[in-house]
């Protein structure tokens, strides 16, 4: 398979003549080619063959062991002014970016093949979609691609219709961080990644394009690009209500967005449309619309159980990737909080040894395709995607956060999102568990100045009819003894119950200088253990504490500097204010 394109066939030409593969292999996207590769990658070791009995159809890879997370520190937007790229992102000149870049990539895919993967993000009829070409000498990345993305063929047809695509040039390199580097150049729609096979550096439709990319597209067109899961919550009488969250990596979207329901909610139903990213557009009636423009997922692994997320862990029991994982002496995978089974060999093929330390990397990951979700909605197919009723941000918060708030207005909400706040956790290489601000959950995401990003997200308070409301969550808030307040997982559609309420005018709330907060009465928690002390404590605040986050809130904003909207700054002053 070759293009009509000549765009696209003189760029692979040129990539070819520069990166020097043995051969080059155009991805169709069928079963077969699947197939195909993965026997060729049991072959040469690049995966094993997990427990046909109890896994079957998975493999697990692993990865060299410094290339098990993204790398922010590694991670550019090169646009001709620094201003456009932001205080939020590392920045050189797109001259300075391609030749850095450029001299990694000569020669790199000497004695490799070179695979060319056209895919779209999002449905291929859907017109809030957008496409891609990824170049890659990984045949994992191939094979992640195919579960992750629509790819191949028809992707290919829809490039050829409309004759732009997204440039993605990616190779693993030698692998070292020295020689590692994943530049993106959104004026020019392109993206060169070298020296990392981890999914969220070399995976380019993902973070590369769907969002960093994407972000600056959507900014010009109109529309929103975001690291948010999109779920439709049924009630027992059969209303849906779709809502989008946005959680920082590592916060538990893919856990809410396919949870179960507790027994004390029968009736409910939950319907996965995303786990990580959504593309808003408004239409026509001025509502706000969500797109997936993935089709597949990639997960962490630790943590996932029958007992915290048994959907999640039917899924991955057959046709995924694992990467990254412990093994039983079975070969079974085995990961921290699995519950069962007892790890023989550890992430790294050693025996396992406790003093060597966690038996999985705490950021393994399975790749699965969404259809193998027991909760998959079809409208995840639908070009024209689900209505959003709410958006609700989110952190990892010991302290502070209550369990659940809600924005005044959608001013105020772009400033509880611009103030989203976190635990740094193992998605990114770096310390783990400092707290840092993540407006958005976007910090490591975002491809322009945050402040012109801030001021997209107002601009939305005047252009929509129908404005979602906005809240903020925190599932992580704990005691003294450092033992989570609140149950979490399949729980939390208790919390989504009042936010829906709330949207719905059914429910009455009190009112504080932060936000709407629940009445303990009003939260659901029929059959669930927690002390009157505890639900106290998740849904109250304390002054003091928030005047201090307010005025921390109010110097994050300061680095923005001229840019930053004065709603925005006037949202924050007239809360402080409030709150002394
Ligand atoms: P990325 O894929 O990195 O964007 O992460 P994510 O936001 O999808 O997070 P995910 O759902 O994979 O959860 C990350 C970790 O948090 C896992 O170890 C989960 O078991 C844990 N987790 C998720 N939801 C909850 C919750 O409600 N409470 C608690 N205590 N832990 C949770
Ligand atoms: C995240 O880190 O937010 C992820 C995994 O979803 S990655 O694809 O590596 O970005
Ligand atoms: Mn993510």
């Amino acid at each position: 398979m070759t293009t009509t394109l000549s765009a696209l066939q003189s760029w692979v030409d040129q990539t070819a003549s520069i990166t020097l593969p043995d051969s080059i292999h155009w991805c169709t996207g069928t079963d077969s080619e699947y197939q195909e590769m993965v026997r060729n990658m049991l072959a040469d070791g690049t995966l094993t063959r997990l427990n046909e009995e109890h896994f079957p159809d998975c493999y697990l890879h692993r990865s060299d062991p410094n290339d098990v997370a993204r790398v922010e520190h590694l991670t550019f937007v090169c646009t001709e002014s620094k201003e456009d790229a932001g205080p939020n992102n590392n920045w050189v000149t797109p001259a300075e970016g391609h030749a850095k870049v450029d001299a990694l990539f000569a020669g790199c895919m000497r004695g490799r093949t070179m695979y060319v993967i056209p895919y779209c993000m999002g449905p291929i009829d859907s017109p809030y979609s957008r496409c891609g070409v990824e170049i890659t000498d990984s045949p994992y990345v191939v094979i992640n691609m195919k579960l992750m993305t629509r790819m191949g063929k028809k992707a290919l047809e829809r490039i050829e219709k409309y004759g732009d695509f997204v440039r993605g040039l990616h190779s693993t390199g030698d692998l070292s961080l020295e020689r590692r580097l994943i530049m993106h150049f959104p004026e020019e729609l392109s993206i060169k990644s070298i020296g990392s096979g981890y999914g969220g550096n070399a995976l380019l439709g993902k973070k590369c394009h769907a969002l960093r990319i994407a972000s600056y597209q959507a900014r010009q067109e109109g529309w929103l690009a975001e690291h948010m899961l999109i779920v439709g919550l049924e009630s027992p009488e059969g209303e849906v209500h779709y809502i989008a969250c946005a959680f920082p990596s590592a916060c538990g979207k893919t856990n809410l967005a396919m949870l179960i329901p507790p027994d004390s909610m029968p009736g409910w139903r939950v319907w996965t449309l995303g786990d990580d990213i959504a593309w808003l557009h408004p239409d026509k009636d001025g509502k706000l619309r969500a797109i997936n423009p993935e089709s597949g997922y990639f997960g962490v692994v630790p943590g996932t159980n029958e007992m915290t997320n048994k959907n999640a862990y039917d899924m991955i029991r057959h046709d995924t990737i694992f990467t990254n994982v412990a093994l039983t002496a079975d070969n079974q995978p085995w990961w921290e909080g699995k519950k069962d089974g007892v790890p023989a060999t550890d992430w790294k093929g050693r025996k396992y040894d406790a003093t060597n330390g966690k038996a999985a990397h705490p950021n393994s990951r399975f790749t699965v395709a969404a259809t193998n979700n027991p909760s998959y909605s079809s409208l995840a197919d639908a070009p024209e995607g689900v209505p959003i009723a709410a958006i609700v941000f989110g952190g990892r918060r010991k302290e502070l956060a209550p369990l659940v708030y809600e924005a005044k207005n959608w001013e105020h909400g772009v400033l509880v999102g611009a103030g989203v706040a976190s635990e740094t956790t193992a998605a990114n290489v770096g310390e783990v568990g400092i707290v840092r601000r993540d407006p958005m959950a976007m910090k490591p995401f975002c491809g322009y100045n945050f402040a012109d990003y801030w001021a997209h997200w107002l601009s939305f308070g005047k252009s929509l009819s129908y404005l979602p409301r906005v809240f903020h969550v925190n599932w992580f808030r704990q005691d003294a003894k450092g033992e989570f307040l609140w149950p979490g997982f399949g729980d939390n559609l208790r919390v989504l119950n009042w936010i829906i309420d709330r949207c719905e005018h059914r429910v009455e709330a009190r009112e504080t200088p932060i936000g709407y907060l629940p009445y303990p009465q009003d939260l659901n928690t029929k059959n669930l253990d927690i002390s009157a002390a505890a639900l106290e404590t998740l849904t109250t605040i304390d002054r003091e504490q928030w005047r201090e986050e307010l005025k921390s809130v109010g110097e994050y904003l300061n680095t923005y500097g001229e840019r930053l909207p004065k709603a925005l700054r006037e949202q924050q002053q007239k809360i402080a204010a409030e709150l002394s």
